[in-house]
């Protein structure tokens, strides 16, 4: 027993001592006080124990952390900015305890290549950082989100994140020319050279996009540039009904200047208003809320208010051309998530579907949760992404499991763009086909066959 009880504690110190050596003592911690905010998600929903967080400050090192762990049979757990919301990036709160590889080091951010318009940065690097690096180069990312200033682009690429603008630049994979990854055997793939063209087999860099820390863990990224938009104006609308912003979208889609089109109700508004103290938008109540943003390299006001004129359904219109404006209206959508935190940790069901049955399928998730939960839903118009969020839901197993199957029954995905992580392993077969998880069980175990990148994400063990 002591011999037993001996090598375990042994086990441990050996560990750590080698992740000490290839990291400095400084890049391990142990101490519950320090890991705490690595093993336990925004929500507070998700996290569990964690044999110890280390932290490598380049690629080598992320290496020789992978090799060390996998020699060990040691889980590690890739995390970023830990700004996810399916509890992809923390523990699970049983099983062995895993190593948490926070990848919040990897700072460097290289030149902006002009020609190319791409720039290499580390994956650590968060998304606020890198869009003020470039800002005075004229240049910008084209992925937003209220995360900004903690969620790393490594983080977003494993995520494959969506946020705001994918209406015009797409999701983070479109961004993305190329990555730099750890595979689990600790071999390093290098696909930075960001050739536009470069068809030599399999697109490795689209695969891990999106693949949640479960087949490499993203070490440095090459990104797509957009130029930077100099002039913005963003419109808060005040509608009757979801059927009213879809018709306003339809026509505010033939501009090209539109980035923007996020839709919240009156019930969330004031949920917003109360945490952060604002004022009313408008004089008086609505049902449903548009709020959209047009950016161009000359003035897109014109246009989007001929729009807005036209459009007989807009009840009431706030207007805001200044940044700081701009930022208090943003506020209102902006602020759910954290506003609804506030409330007590939250059932988070993050879906798509189809923009024809969207209309119906909130009312119904309305009279689903009645009198079982308080929902809060939210989200990204122009790809029929709802965030539906419900609070202090007694059956909250029950209600995930009834949601999900009416997002599948009306050909919806049961994430839209906050992946699957632990949360929805069990959903993973109402969006996709058998064939489909057994192509992508044997793609993970090719590359990890001892499981030991991100265990229990995406599929259920
Ligand atoms: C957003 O769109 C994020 O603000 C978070 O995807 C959504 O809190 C949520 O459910
Ligand atoms: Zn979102």
């Amino acid at each position: 027993m002591i011999t037993a009880l001996g090598f375990g504690i042994m086990s441990g110190d050996v560990l750590v001592e080698r992740l000490q050596k290839i990291v400095g003592a400084s890049g391990v911690l142990t101490d519950p006080a320090l890991t705490a905010s690595y093993t336990t998600d925004f929500t507070g929903g998700f996290g569990g124990p964690v044999r110890l967080v280390v932290r490598p400050g380049d690629t080598a090192e992320v290496a020789e952390v992978v090799r060390a762990c996998a020699a060990d049979g040691v889980p590690i757990i890739p995390q970023g900015g830990n700004t996810g919301l399916v509890g992809g990036g923390v523990p699970a709160p049983a099983g062995p305890a895993p190593v948490v590889l926070s990848l919040t080091r990897l700072t460097e951010i290289g030149p902006v290549d002009p020609i190319a318009r791409q720039i290499t940065v580390g994956a650590g690097v968060p998304l606020a950082t890198l869009r003020a690096a470039i800002r005075d180069q004229g240049l910008d990312f084209g992925v937003d989100l209220a995360a900004r200033d903690s969620a790393t682009i490594g983080g977003m690429i494993a995520t494959n994140a969506g946020g705001e603008r994918v209406l015009r630049h797409g999701t983070t994979r479109a961004c993305v020319a190329g990555i730099e990854a750890v595979l689990p055997d600790g071999q390093i793939i290098d696909r930075l050279a960001g050739l536009p063209k470069d068809n030599t087999g399999f697109d490795l860099t689209g695969l891990l996009a999106g693949s949640e820390g479960t087949l490499a863990v993203i070490t440095r990224a090459r990104l797509k540039l957009t130029p930077q938009l100099d002039h913005h104006v963003a419109a808060l609308l005040a509608l009757d009904s979801i059927g009213d912003a879809l018709t306003a979208l339809v026509r505010l889609r033939e501009l090209p200047s539109l980035e923007l089109a996020e839709f919240f109700f009156a019930d969330g508004l004031d949920l917003v208003r109360a945490h952060a103290s604002l004022p009313a938008p408008f004089r008086e109540t609505y049902a449903t809320y548009l709020l959209v943003e047009c950016a161009g390299r000359t003035d897109p006001s014109d246009e989007l208010m001929a729009v807005l004129e036209e459009l007989d359904t807009v009840r009431d219109a706030a207007v805001a051309m200044t940044g700081p404006d701009r930022r208090r209206l943003a506020a209102y959508r902006e602020l759910h998530t954290e506003s609804i935190n506030a409330q007590g940790v939250p059932l988070k069901l993050d879906v798509t579907v189809p923009m024809h049955e969207l209309e119906r399928f909130l009312a119904d998730v309305r009279a689903l949760v009645e009198g079982r939960a308080t929902p809060y839903l939210f989200g990204h118009l122009a790809e029929g992404n709802i965030h539906v969020n419900l609070i202090g839901a007694a059956d909250p197993e029950a209600l995930a499991d009834e949601v999900l199957h009416r997002v599948a029954a009306v050909g919806g995905s049961i994430s839209a763009e906050h992946g699957v992580g632990r949360a929805k392993t069990r959903w993973l077969g109402l969006s996709r086909s058998a064939a489909e998880i057994s192509a992508m069980r044997a793609v993970k175990s090719a590359l990890d066959p001892q499981g030991i990148l991100n265990p229990g994400v995406i599929f259920s063990d």
